[in-house]
C-alpha cells in the first residue's frame, strides 16, 4: 500500500479524524479514562482489532492514559490502513471512556 503525502494526511485528519494529529512520522491521539482498568480494557479491545487487521499500533499507557501512534512500516509512511484503524479505535473508545 502506498504512503499518502504529508499534505493529504493533514487534510484527511482535519476532515475525518479531528482528534488525531500528525507529526510527520505518526498519526497519534491521546485517550483518557476514568481509571487504569478501563484504559487497559480499551487496549485489549484495540489489540484484537489490530490483530484482525494485521496492523499494529505503537502505543504507551500510564495509569488512565493511553497514547496511540499509527503508521505503516511497510510503506514508510501513513496509508489508508492507518486511517481505517484510527477510525475503528475512535469507535471503540466510545464504549470505554
Ligand atoms: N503494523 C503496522 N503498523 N505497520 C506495518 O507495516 C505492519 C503492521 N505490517 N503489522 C504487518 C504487521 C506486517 O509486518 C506483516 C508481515 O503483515
Amino acid at each position: 500500500m502506498k504512503a499518502i503525502s504529508r499534505s493529504e494526511v493533514k487534510e484527511f485528519l482535519s476532515a475525518n479524524l479531528k482528534n488525531w494529529s500528525f507529526d510527520d512520522t505518526f498519526i497519534s491521539r491521546k485517550f483518557k479514562f476514568s481509571n487504569f482498568v478501563n484504559a487497559f480494557a480499551f487496549m485489549t479491545s484495540v489489540a484484537l482489532l489490530a490483530e484482525k487487521a494485521d496492523h499494529h499500533p505503537d502505543w504507551s499507557n500510564v495509569y488512565n492514559t493511553v497514547i496511540i501512534k499509527l503508521n505503516t512500516h511497510d510503506a514508510k509512511g501513513i496509508t489508508q490502513l492507518d486511517f481505517d484503524l484510527a477510525d475503528a479505535i475512535d469507535k471503540q473508545f466510545e464504549s470505554y471512556a
